[in-house]
Protein backbone atom coordinates (compact mmCIF):
# COMPACT_ATOMS: atom_id res chain seq x y z
CA UNK A 1 0.00 0.00 0.00
CA UNK A 2 1.69 3.73 -0.75
CA UNK A 3 2.20 5.78 1.85
CA UNK A 4 1.17 8.44 0.00
CA UNK A 5 -2.13 8.19 -2.08
CA UNK A 6 -1.73 10.36 -4.92
CA UNK A 7 -4.81 11.74 -7.00
CA UNK A 8 -5.55 14.03 -9.76
CA UNK A 9 -8.78 16.61 -10.80
CA UNK A 10 -8.10 18.69 -13.36
CA UNK A 11 -4.63 20.91 -12.37
CA UNK A 12 -5.35 19.90 -8.81
CA UNK A 13 -2.97 17.18 -7.59
CA UNK A 14 -4.00 15.91 -3.90
CA UNK A 15 -1.22 14.08 -2.05
CA UNK A 16 -2.76 11.94 1.19
CA UNK A 17 -0.69 10.91 3.46
CA UNK A 18 -1.48 6.60 4.25
CA UNK A 19 -0.52 5.57 7.25
CA UNK A 20 -4.27 5.88 9.03
CA UNK A 21 -3.79 3.58 11.64
CA UNK A 22 -0.96 5.76 13.18
CA UNK A 23 -2.57 8.96 12.36
CA UNK A 24 -0.48 8.87 9.23
CA UNK A 25 2.57 9.55 11.59
CA UNK A 26 6.01 10.08 9.31
CA UNK A 27 8.06 6.79 9.32
CA UNK A 28 11.24 7.54 6.99
CA UNK A 29 9.78 5.38 4.18
CA UNK A 30 6.90 7.75 4.19
CA UNK A 31 9.06 11.03 4.50
CA UNK A 32 11.09 9.36 1.07
CA UNK A 33 7.20 8.90 -0.94
CA UNK A 34 6.25 12.59 0.27
CA UNK A 35 9.37 13.83 -0.90
CA UNK A 36 8.89 12.03 -4.30
CA UNK A 37 5.58 12.86 -4.44
CA UNK A 38 6.57 16.74 -4.68
CA UNK A 39 9.12 16.58 -6.85
CA UNK A 40 7.17 14.75 -9.54
CA UNK A 41 4.17 17.15 -8.88
CA UNK A 42 6.91 20.28 -9.55
CA UNK A 43 8.10 18.67 -12.81
CA UNK A 44 4.63 18.11 -13.91
CA UNK A 45 3.65 21.00 -15.55
CA UNK A 46 -0.41 19.72 -15.34
CA UNK A 47 -0.02 20.51 -11.98
CA UNK A 48 -1.69 24.24 -11.09
CA UNK A 49 -2.04 23.80 -7.21
CA UNK A 50 -1.16 20.68 -5.03
CA UNK A 51 -3.20 19.71 -1.92
CA UNK A 52 -1.70 17.73 0.92
CA UNK A 53 -4.38 16.10 3.18
CA UNK A 54 -4.32 12.70 5.59
CA UNK A 55 -6.22 9.33 4.94
CA UNK A 56 -8.63 8.51 7.11
CA UNK A 57 -9.49 10.73 10.68
CA UNK A 58 -5.82 12.36 11.38
CA UNK A 59 -3.97 14.81 9.02
CA UNK A 60 -0.38 13.88 10.21
CA UNK A 61 0.82 13.17 14.21
CA UNK A 62 4.18 13.94 13.16
CA UNK A 63 6.51 11.73 13.77
CA UNK A 64 6.16 8.38 14.60
CA UNK A 65 7.82 7.73 17.76
CA UNK A 66 7.98 3.80 17.07
CA UNK A 67 10.23 4.34 14.00
CA UNK A 68 13.56 2.78 14.86
CA UNK A 69 15.01 6.34 13.21
CA UNK A 70 14.20 7.64 17.01
CA UNK A 71 12.83 5.36 19.24
CA UNK A 72 15.10 5.41 22.61
CA UNK A 73 16.53 2.45 22.78
CA UNK A 74 16.19 -0.50 25.69
CA UNK A 75 18.22 -0.45 28.43
CA UNK A 76 17.42 -3.95 30.60
CA UNK A 77 14.28 -3.87 28.95
CA UNK A 78 13.58 0.28 30.08
CA UNK A 79 13.69 2.75 27.17
CA UNK A 80 16.52 4.81 28.21
CA UNK A 81 19.07 7.25 26.95
CA UNK A 82 21.97 5.56 25.38
CA UNK A 83 25.03 5.90 23.44
CA UNK A 84 23.09 3.45 20.84
CA UNK A 85 20.48 5.67 20.63
CA UNK A 86 19.39 7.41 17.30
CA UNK A 87 20.55 10.55 16.78
CA UNK A 88 17.31 12.52 16.03
CA UNK A 89 19.67 15.72 14.14
CA UNK A 90 20.62 13.90 11.19
CA UNK A 91 16.84 12.42 10.83
CA UNK A 92 15.79 16.42 11.26
CA UNK A 93 18.57 16.71 8.77
CA UNK A 94 17.49 14.50 6.22
CA UNK A 95 13.89 14.50 6.09
CA UNK A 96 11.57 17.76 7.95
CA UNK A 97 14.19 20.16 6.79
CA UNK A 98 14.03 19.38 3.15
CA UNK A 99 10.37 18.64 3.28
CA UNK A 100 9.87 21.77 5.02
CA UNK A 101 12.21 23.46 2.39
CA UNK A 102 10.27 21.92 -0.70
CA UNK A 103 6.88 22.76 0.30
CA UNK A 104 8.05 26.21 0.69
CA UNK A 105 10.02 26.02 -3.09
CA UNK A 106 6.62 24.55 -4.56
CA UNK A 107 6.19 25.91 -8.30
CA UNK A 108 2.65 25.95 -7.46
CA UNK A 109 0.42 27.04 -4.76
CA UNK A 110 0.21 24.91 -1.87
CA UNK A 111 -3.03 23.53 0.06
CA UNK A 112 -2.78 21.67 3.32
CA UNK A 113 -6.50 20.15 3.51
CA UNK A 114 -6.65 19.37 7.57
CA UNK A 115 -9.06 16.94 7.65
CA UNK A 116 -8.52 15.57 11.38
CA UNK A 117 -5.41 16.17 14.15
CA UNK A 118 -2.36 18.00 13.28
CA UNK A 119 0.59 17.06 16.06
CA UNK A 120 3.92 17.64 16.22
CA UNK A 121 5.57 18.04 12.55
CA UNK A 122 1.96 17.19 11.40
CA UNK A 123 0.88 20.64 12.70
CA UNK A 124 3.81 22.33 11.02
CA UNK A 125 3.40 20.48 8.12
CA UNK A 126 0.20 22.30 7.91
CA UNK A 127 0.85 25.71 8.74
CA UNK A 128 3.99 25.86 6.30
CA UNK A 129 1.71 24.89 3.11
CA UNK A 130 0.59 28.43 1.46
CA UNK A 131 -2.79 28.53 2.63
CA UNK A 132 -4.14 26.32 5.15
CA UNK A 133 -7.78 24.63 5.42
CA UNK A 134 -9.12 22.91 8.33
CA UNK A 135 -12.23 20.84 9.35
CA UNK A 136 -14.04 22.36 12.11
CA UNK A 137 -13.56 19.13 14.27
CA UNK A 138 -10.00 19.12 13.03
CA UNK A 139 -7.08 20.47 15.60
CA UNK A 140 -3.45 21.45 16.10
CA UNK A 141 -1.39 20.31 18.95
CA UNK A 142 2.40 21.13 18.95
CA UNK A 143 3.04 18.16 20.59
CA UNK A 144 6.97 18.60 21.23
CA UNK A 145 7.63 19.87 24.45
CA UNK A 146 5.68 16.56 25.68
CA UNK A 147 8.26 14.39 24.84
CA UNK A 148 10.80 16.76 25.68
CA UNK A 149 11.79 18.35 22.36
CA UNK A 150 11.21 21.95 20.68
CA UNK A 151 9.17 22.14 17.63
CA UNK A 152 10.30 21.27 14.12
CA UNK A 153 9.09 21.00 10.70
CA UNK A 154 9.81 24.90 10.60
CA UNK A 155 7.86 25.20 13.99
CA UNK A 156 10.38 27.84 15.21
CA UNK A 157 10.39 30.11 12.50
CA UNK A 158 6.30 29.97 11.46
CA UNK A 159 5.17 30.69 14.81
CA UNK A 160 5.91 33.74 15.65
CA UNK A 161 5.26 34.46 12.26
CA UNK A 162 1.84 33.58 12.47
CA UNK A 163 0.56 34.67 15.74
CA UNK A 164 1.86 36.50 18.51
CA UNK A 165 4.90 35.44 21.02
CA UNK A 166 2.44 34.90 23.73
CA UNK A 167 0.32 32.41 21.86
CA UNK A 168 3.25 31.10 19.90
CA UNK A 169 5.20 30.01 23.28
CA UNK A 170 2.10 29.35 25.02
CA UNK A 171 1.04 26.63 22.31
CA UNK A 172 4.63 25.26 22.07
CA UNK A 173 5.45 25.25 25.73
CA UNK A 174 1.74 23.53 26.55
CA UNK A 175 1.46 21.58 23.97
CA UNK A 176 -2.46 22.27 24.32
CA UNK A 177 -5.29 21.19 21.38
CA UNK A 178 -5.98 24.30 19.00
CA UNK A 179 -9.14 23.92 17.70
CA UNK A 180 -9.61 24.64 14.20
CA UNK A 181 -11.90 27.36 15.10
CA UNK A 182 -9.22 29.12 17.32
CA UNK A 183 -6.74 28.27 14.59
CA UNK A 184 -8.73 30.36 12.10
CA UNK A 185 -9.69 33.29 14.82
CA UNK A 186 -6.14 33.58 15.92
CA UNK A 187 -4.93 33.71 12.33
CA UNK A 188 -2.76 31.01 11.94
CA UNK A 189 -4.76 29.33 8.71
CA UNK A 190 -6.87 30.75 6.35
CA UNK A 191 -10.25 28.88 7.25
CA UNK A 192 -12.15 26.41 9.35
CA UNK A 193 -14.84 24.99 7.35
CA UNK A 194 -18.16 23.15 8.79
CA UNK A 195 -16.95 18.88 8.39
CA UNK A 196 -19.96 18.10 5.90
CA UNK A 197 -18.88 21.58 3.67
CA UNK A 198 -14.63 20.44 4.16
CA UNK A 199 -14.74 18.36 0.94
CA UNK A 200 -16.30 21.09 -1.40
CA UNK A 201 -14.87 24.01 0.09
CA UNK A 202 -11.20 22.33 -0.78
CA UNK A 203 -11.78 21.45 -3.45
CA UNK A 204 -13.44 24.61 -4.92
CA UNK A 205 -10.13 26.56 -3.57
CA UNK A 206 -7.64 24.75 -4.88
CA UNK A 207 -9.93 25.12 -8.48
CA UNK A 208 -9.28 28.15 -7.76
CA UNK A 209 -5.86 29.11 -7.56
CA UNK A 210 -5.20 26.15 -10.24
CA UNK A 211 -7.21 28.72 -12.68
CA UNK A 212 -5.11 31.65 -11.73
CA UNK A 213 -1.60 32.93 -12.59
CA UNK A 214 0.22 30.25 -10.60
CA UNK A 215 3.76 31.90 -11.83
CA UNK A 216 2.82 35.31 -9.79
CA UNK A 217 1.28 33.42 -6.87
CA UNK A 218 4.71 31.67 -6.40
CA UNK A 219 6.30 34.84 -6.78
CA UNK A 220 4.09 36.77 -4.53
CA UNK A 221 5.10 33.79 -1.75
CA UNK A 222 8.43 34.27 -1.95
CA UNK A 223 8.19 37.85 -1.83
CA UNK A 224 5.85 38.10 1.43
CA UNK A 225 8.63 35.46 2.88
CA UNK A 226 11.60 37.82 2.05
CA UNK A 227 9.45 41.10 2.51
CA UNK A 228 8.89 40.01 6.20
CA UNK A 229 12.81 39.88 7.07
CA UNK A 230 13.40 42.93 5.10
CA UNK A 231 13.67 46.83 5.44
CA UNK A 232 11.29 48.35 3.09
CA UNK A 233 13.88 49.84 0.59
CA UNK A 234 14.65 46.46 0.12
CA UNK A 235 10.98 45.08 -0.53
CA UNK A 236 10.50 48.21 -2.94
CA UNK A 237 13.48 47.22 -4.87
CA UNK A 238 12.16 43.27 -4.65
CA UNK A 239 8.93 44.48 -6.00
CA UNK A 240 10.56 46.07 -8.57
CA UNK A 241 12.69 43.53 -9.78
CA UNK A 242 9.35 41.37 -9.96
CA UNK A 243 7.04 43.24 -11.68
CA UNK A 244 9.65 43.75 -14.41
CA UNK A 245 9.93 40.53 -15.04
CA UNK A 246 6.53 39.14 -14.73
CA UNK A 247 5.02 42.43 -16.64
CA UNK A 248 6.94 40.64 -19.59
CA UNK A 249 5.23 37.46 -19.59
CA UNK A 250 2.20 35.90 -21.26
CA UNK A 251 -0.05 35.78 -17.76
CA UNK A 252 -0.02 39.99 -17.77
CA UNK A 253 -0.90 40.13 -21.50
CA UNK A 254 -3.80 38.07 -21.11
CA UNK A 255 -5.27 39.03 -17.49
CA UNK A 256 -5.16 42.92 -18.90
CA UNK A 257 -6.46 41.72 -21.81
CA UNK A 258 -9.10 39.91 -20.50
CA UNK A 259 -9.86 42.68 -18.25
CA UNK A 260 -10.81 44.88 -21.58
CA UNK A 261 -12.49 42.30 -23.15
CA UNK A 262 -14.56 41.71 -20.23
CA UNK A 263 -13.86 37.90 -19.97
CA UNK A 264 -12.51 35.52 -17.64
CA UNK A 265 -8.65 35.15 -18.15
CA UNK A 266 -7.19 31.95 -19.08
CA UNK A 267 -3.80 31.76 -17.42
CA UNK A 268 -1.20 29.25 -18.77
CA UNK A 269 2.52 30.28 -17.31
CA UNK A 270 3.52 27.99 -14.59
O1 LIG B 1 12.35 11.97 17.96
C1 LIG B 1 11.52 12.66 17.38
O2 LIG B 1 10.35 12.52 17.59
C2 LIG B 1 12.00 13.66 16.36
C3 LIG B 1 10.96 14.18 15.49
C4 LIG B 1 10.12 15.13 15.87
C5 LIG B 1 8.96 15.56 15.09
C6 LIG B 1 7.67 15.37 15.80
O3 LIG B 1 6.66 15.35 15.18
S1 LIG B 1 7.71 15.18 17.49
C7 LIG B 1 5.97 14.96 17.90
C8 LIG B 1 5.52 13.58 17.67
N1 LIG B 1 4.10 13.45 17.78
C9 LIG B 1 3.48 13.38 18.96
O4 LIG B 1 4.05 13.45 20.02
C10 LIG B 1 1.99 13.13 18.92
C11 LIG B 1 1.64 11.78 19.52
N2 LIG B 1 0.25 11.51 19.36
C12 LIG B 1 -0.69 12.01 20.17
O5 LIG B 1 -0.43 12.79 21.06
C13 LIG B 1 -2.10 11.56 19.93
O6 LIG B 1 -2.08 10.38 19.17
C14 LIG B 1 -2.95 12.61 19.19
C15 LIG B 1 -3.23 13.79 20.14
C16 LIG B 1 -2.27 13.11 17.93
C17 LIG B 1 -4.31 11.99 18.79
O7 LIG B 1 -4.91 11.40 19.94
P1 LIG B 1 -6.12 10.40 19.75
O8 LIG B 1 -6.62 10.04 21.13
O9 LIG B 1 -7.10 10.97 18.80
O10 LIG B 1 -5.53 9.09 19.02
P2 LIG B 1 -4.58 7.98 19.65
O11 LIG B 1 -5.42 6.88 20.20
O12 LIG B 1 -3.58 8.59 20.57
O13 LIG B 1 -3.80 7.47 18.37
C18 LIG B 1 -4.39 6.55 17.44
C19 LIG B 1 -3.33 5.56 17.04
O14 LIG B 1 -2.27 6.28 16.39
C20 LIG B 1 -2.69 4.90 18.27
O15 LIG B 1 -2.32 3.58 17.89
P3 LIG B 1 -3.16 2.33 18.45
O16 LIG B 1 -3.12 2.40 19.95
O17 LIG B 1 -4.54 2.50 17.91
O18 LIG B 1 -2.44 1.13 17.88
C21 LIG B 1 -1.44 5.72 18.49
O19 LIG B 1 -0.43 5.02 19.15
C22 LIG B 1 -1.04 6.02 17.06
N3 LIG B 1 -0.21 7.24 17.00
C23 LIG B 1 -0.63 8.50 17.17
N4 LIG B 1 0.40 9.33 17.07
C24 LIG B 1 1.49 8.58 16.84
C25 LIG B 1 1.09 7.22 16.82
N5 LIG B 1 1.97 6.24 16.62
C26 LIG B 1 3.28 6.59 16.46
N6 LIG B 1 3.72 7.85 16.49
C27 LIG B 1 2.85 8.87 16.67
N7 LIG B 1 3.31 10.14 16.65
Amino acid sequence: MPLVLVTQDGAVRTLALNRPQALNSFTTAMHGELLAALDAAAADASVRCLVITGSGRGFCAGQDLGDPAVAPVRVDGQLAPSAEQPDIGDLIEATYRPLALRIRAMPVPVVAAVNGVAAGAGANLALGCDLTVAARSASFIQAFAKIALVPDCGGTWLLPRLTTRQRALGLAMLGDKLTAQQAADWGLIWQCVDDAEFPAAVAALAQRLAAMPVKALVETRAALDAGAAADLDTALANEARLQRRLGRAADYAEGVGAFFAKRAPTFTER
